[in-house]
């Protein structure tokens, strides 16, 4: 969670018709935009210096960069979304990649979504889910290895759209996650701080250098972080939430 640079990509007018699990309205373009913002405010206050990106409107997920590709110091890597509609948005992103990286692979078979790939301490887990399959996560696990890196391929309880969705690294020490995905025991010998009650979506939040991006609204999961002796940066996202947002789908972060 220590980053100096950020990708992110202004959302088009065809966010509105972003893909969602549930039944949600339609979000509001303009109401998105300014929660898009506040968003890269936050991460530049935080430290980060921030590329934005210009808006796709053939892709009307693609404000969600984390997704079609992975990225850490050593190197990018191009995924393949696991859903027909987002297929396209990793080419978008090849040319800034490839300016912004020495290395940059591209996941040539399986599909993906940077959503399901968790950066730990000592090791990196991708979770299967309807998006990722066995394929892409054994294939992304091998790219890794090509840069030193640790992957395990992990098997969350079905029902979340992505693994970190449920959950989030905090610290060196802890991860935060809703009470299903902590009873799956994915995560090794990191301590594993449930979220409250009602506060199931507080699980994807953000730590950037010294704060913690958290969804507004979600007060007790506020409070548990703090105890750690962290900043917290409440960030309105629910209009973005209507189309199953969270905090860190929306940048690249390295
Ligand atoms: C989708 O279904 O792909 C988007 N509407 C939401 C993506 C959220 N991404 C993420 O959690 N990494």
């Amino acid at each position: 969670f220590d980053f100096t640079d950020a990708l992110v990509r202004t959302p088009a007018p065809s966010v509105v018709r972003g893909l969602r699990a549930g039944g949600q309205d339609d979000p509001d373009h303009r109401t998105v935009l300014a929660e898009h913002t506040t968003y890269v405010d936050a991460l530049r206050a935080a430290g980060v210096a921030v590329e934005v990106l210009p808006p796709l409107d053939a892709y009307p997920d693609s404000i969600f960069v984390e997704d079609p590709a992975f990225v850490v110091p050593e190197g990018a890597i191009l995924l393949r979304p696991g859903t027909p509609s987002r297929l396209g948005e990793s080419a978008e992103l090849a040319a800034v990649l490839e300016r912004r990286f020495a290395t940059v692979k591209t996941l040539d078979r399986g599909y993906a979504d940077g959503g399901d790939i968790l950066i730990l301490p000592d090791e990196i887990l991708i979770g299967l889910s309807a998006r990722t399959d066995q394929e892409g996560a054994e294939r992304f696990a091998e790219l890794m290895a090509g840069f030193g890196r640790t992957v395990r391929v992990v098997a969350p309880p079905a029902g979340t759209l992505h693994l970190k969705t449920a959950s989030s690294l905090i610290d060196e020490k802890a991860v935060i996650a809703t009470p299903a995905l902590a009873d799956a025991g994915l995560f090794g010998d990191l301590d594993v701080i449930e979220t409250p009650e009602g506060e199931e979506a507080a699980a994807n939040l953000l730590r950037v250098n010294d704060v913690v991006l958290v969804g507004a609204g979600y007060p007790a999961t506020a409070a548990l972080v703090a105890a750690r002796g962290l900043n917290i940066v409440p960030l309105a996202v629910s209009e973005i939430a209507k189309i199953d947002a969270g905090l860190s789908c929306m940048s690249l972060r390295w």
